[in-house]
Order: structure tokens, then sequence, then C-alpha cells
């Protein structure tokens, strides 16, 4: 215990190492005469005006055919064998949808429903790191990138308790770090994604918005663990669902309103996902505000893993959760 103390406190920096505002750059001058842009840095002049307004706008960006087959195959292989065993990744969570949590019946990659924080499997990793992803995530976080957070998503056939629904949620819920406009999520399809096995459900121009209070949704089925979701979520908003083809991209906004439906069809739905953010961004007290809630669960898990006497705070489970990817480190 007392060696993980002394990780942590290494991996707090000091207040004074170089803290500070992030410059913008002067993203007027890749959009012509657009000059109102919040979101979007585009120093690489990736993004053509439109994508850039479009994101503006809406908070997400849809890029077709962005990974390729192969690559996403080896990934699907990756983690049949994360399921049954056989490549051991340390640190990894493993979640399991809560209509068949307690079932001795259902295993390996049937049983799992989500990994997280695969940052230390080489293999998985790599989907971060590709070069054709960070390009785009520069255009939101600029040239240095950390990716903060890790995702794979198995969403199971549905039971009929609709418990792989995940409900309409924030990801910045989740971020104990700011400014909301340095973080960005990619989130790609592993198969062909549509209504039928749960794609993404997203509110268009909810980035702009405020971040929202969450908590677990009053579902007659139960919810899966973590799955928090805004608490007085109405859905008279006008919701887009992301069909999507394998290998699609699609980058979206931690303030941008979204969720996933039931998986309706007998197949497992595979999504692959890293938020990125900005190495220039930095932590914020969430002791207070909206976030406690689930500092607090995630303050539990971590206890109930490694002993209530182990001094370990929400940030420190993110100071441990991020990886460079491109650029330096700067804050993060
Ligand atoms: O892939 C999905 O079904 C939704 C994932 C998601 O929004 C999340 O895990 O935050």
């Amino acid at each position: 215990m007392d060696r993980l103390k002394v990780v942590t406190s290494h991996l707090r920096r000091p207040n004074d190492v170089t803290a500070g505002s992030i410059t913008p750059y002067p993203v007027s001058a890749s959009l012509g005469h657009h000059q109102n842009i919040q979101y979007v840095l585009n120093k690489n002049l990736l993004l053509s005006p439109q994508q850039c307004e479009s994101y503006e706008r809406d908070g997400f960006l849809v890029i077709r055919d962005l990974v390729k087959s192969d690559d996403i195959d080896r990934y699907c292989a990756r983690f049949r064998g994360i399921c049954n065993g056989t490549v051991k990744v340390p640190a990894l969570t493993i979640m399991k949808d809560v209509s068949i949590a307690k079932s001795e019946f259902v295993v390996g990659e049937r049983a799992i429903t989500k990994i997280q924080d695969f940052q230390f499997d080489p293999v998985l990793f790599e989907f971060c790191a590709l070069p054709q992803i960070v390009k785009y995530v520069e255009c939101f976080t600029g040239p240095n990138i950390m990716a903060m957070h890790t995702m794979l998503i198995n969403k199971p056939p549905d039971t009929g308790a609709k418990t792989s629904r995940h409900p309409m949620h924030q990801d910045l819920h989740y971020f104990p770090f700011r400014p909301a406009e340095r973080i960005v999520c990619a989130w790609c399809a592993m198969e062909k994604v549509d209504r039928s096995n749960g794609c993404l459900v997203v509110v268009p121009g909810s980035h702009k918005g405020e971040l929202q209070e969450h908590g677990y949704p009053q579902w007659e089925g139960g919810v899966n663990k973590m799955y928090h979701g805004v608490l007085d979520y109405t859905p008279d908003q006008e919701r887009v669902h992301l069909e999507m083809q394998k290998g699609d991209v699609v980058f979206f906004h931690p303030l941008l309103l979204h969720g996933s439906g039931t998986n309706r069809t007998q197949a497992f739905r595979k999504a692959i996902s890293s938020h990125y953010a900005a190495s220039e961004c930095e932590y914020i007290d969430v002791r207070g505000t909206s976030q406690q809630t689930i500092a607090e669960e995630v303050d539990e898990i971590v206890k109930k893993r490694l002993g209530s006497e182990v001094d370990f705070n929400f940030d420190d489970a993110w100071r441990i959760k991020g990886k460079l990817v491109h650029g330096q480190q700067i804050n993060l």
C-alpha cells in the first residue's frame, strides 16, 4: 500500500508545473470568414470548412472508412483472447451486463459487455495511436494529445430486460479535467451498426449546454454499473441515430448528449473507443459539483479492489490511465 502512495504522489504534478490556460489557435485563418469558432482548432487544416461548421453546430463528426478492416479484426481477436483468458492485461476493467452478471452459464466473450482501460495492452492501444485517428483528434485537442479513457464495448443481444441500452449521458460527467473543448472521443464501429443492434444515438447541438446532473435511471430490468444517465432527460429533443459501417469513426464532444439503444439482434455489437484530451488540460476538484457522485463511486470501487486504507482519489485513477499519443505531456 505504501508503494501505491508513493506512486500516486509522484503522479500528482505540482501546481506550478506548466499550469495555465490553453492558448487558442488562430482558427479563423483556416476557416475563412467564419469567426465564431469555439470547438475546432483545425490547425493542420485537415477539416473542410463544412466539417468544421458541422462539428461546431452539432458537436460530432462522422468520418467514414477510417480504420482498416484487418486492424479491427485484430482488435476483435485480442478482445476474444482477453475474454477467454488466453491474454492477460494488467489493470483492465472488465464489465458484465447486469442481466447476466451472476450467471455461471454465460462464459467468455458472451459474458463480457465492456472492457475499459486497455492502455497497457500493446495491441488494443494501437487503436488509440492510429495516425489517421490522431490527425483528426488534433483538430480538436491541438498537438499535445493524451489518450485518457479507452473502451471496447461488446453490446450483448438483449435478454428482454432492455439492459443492453446505454442511457443518454454526457461523457464529461466522468472526467475531472478541463476545458471540455479540448477533449474528444473517437468511437469506431467494429461492424455495421444500426438501430437493430443499438447504434449510438446523439442529440445534435447538445454540446453547447452545461454538464447536467447524472445518476442511475430507474429502469425496471436494472441498469449496468457506472451507466449513469442525465436525470431529467426527456426524449423530446431531436435525436439522430448514427448508422455506421465497420471502420467508420465518429468524433464527438464530451458534453454531447448520447447513448445507445437495445440490441435486438442475436449478435454482439462491438465498438472500440478512446477519449483524448489536450495534455494542457488541468485537473479540477469535483467535490461539491454534480460529479461528486461518480467520484465517490470510483473511489468505492478502488477501495474494494485495493483495500480501504489506500490513499487514492478520483484524479489518481486518471493520472494512471492517461497515456501520451502525440506531442508533449504537459499538465495531465
Ligand atoms: O457503445 C455504446 O453503446 C455507448 C458507449 C458509451 O456511450 C459509453 O460507454 O460512454
